[in-house]
């Protein structure tokens, strides 16, 4: 991918875990590459079209100099931070701290760290079947889009749908949702979890009817299974509930480990389960 980059700018701080390194300050030479495409800007000669390489410069100076961190790894990562959120242009960035005078006692030219972050594509499962379950849904939606590490790309329509349980309980209002963000898998549950409580769900009885549930369906194409979290969910391909909003958002996306997209797993399903009405 094209960048936009800055070599080793150099800016006063005071970040280290010793008191002189507190007090005295050294300098610290700060390198990023900006990654988004260049082309528009290319074509059209407008500066809205990039990002302005003096206004990443200062951001990365003030955050440097305003704040006074133990690590160079917490100052890679509030600035690297940064710059994924000056502008939606930018795709990923990788920031290099250099810290030359670092007090070690033995002659080296420099050490450092170097950190790579991004902006990830997670596909969200929405669900609720109490309550105002479109209110539920919405609200929800609109809280992760106001969080600043999340984008909400695409919503699917709501749907309704019959319960997939043994557990007698009211139909259900399902959709999906696609949404960028810098949380890792693990955070990003916790941050569904945290809009699931404001929901006032009560975890009582595995699949029992709930006020608002968030499902992780895809994050990027990565696979992942702990003991918390499993992704891609590990029941998304035999639900009409999941695959139905999803199609309407995300037909081609492929699932990273049967490597059949959305749409092909849907006609799987209706073909082996045709009582599903997709
Ligand atoms: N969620 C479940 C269990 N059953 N059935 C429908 N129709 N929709 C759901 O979202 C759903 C379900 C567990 O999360
Ligand atoms: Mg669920
Ligand atoms: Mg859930």
């Amino acid at each position: 991918m094209d960048k936009i980059f800055i070599d080793k700018l150099q800016v006063f701080g005071r970040h280290g875990v010793l008191s002189e390194e507190n007090s005295l300050g050294q300098m610290f030479y700060i390198s990023a590459e900006i990654r988004l495409s260049l082309k528009n800007a290319g074509t059209s000669d407008a500066l809205e079209n990039t990002v302005n390489y003096s206004e990443c410069c200062h951001l990365i100076k003030d955050i440097c100099e305003q704040n006074t961190f133990k690590l160079i790894e917490t100052l890679a990562e509030k600035t690297a931070d940064a710059l994924l959120k000056f502008s939606p242009l930018i795709r990923s960035v990788r920031v290099r701290i250099d810290k030359p005078s670092a007090p070690i006692g033995l002659p080296l030219e420099s050490v450092g760290a170097e950190i790579e972050r991004a902006w990830k594509t997670a596909y969200i499962a929405l669900g609720s079947n109490m309550g105002d379950k479109r209110k539920y849904i919405e609200d929800a939606v609109k809280a992760i889009d106001a969080d600043e590490n999340c984008r909400v790309l695409r919503v699917s329509d709501l749907i309704v749908t019959t319960p997939v349980s043994d557990i007698p309980q009211d139909d259900y209002l399902n959709g999906c949702m696609a949404a960028e963000t810098l949380y890792t898998p693990i955070e990003l549950l916790d941050r569904l979890n945290v809009e699931e409580a404001a929901a006032d769900r009560k975890r009582t009885v595995k699949w029992g009817p709930r006020t608002l549930d968030l499902d992780i369906i895809f994050y990027e194409d990565e696979i992942i299974q702990t003991d918390r979290l499993t992704v891609p969910h590990p029941l998304m391909h035999k639900r009409g509930f999941v695959l139905d909003p999803l199609m309407q958002i995300a037909p081609y996306k492929k699932h990273p480990v049967f490597g059949k997209t959305v749409s092909e797993l849907a006609e799987d399903l209706k073909k082996t389960s045709p009582e599903i009405n997709l």
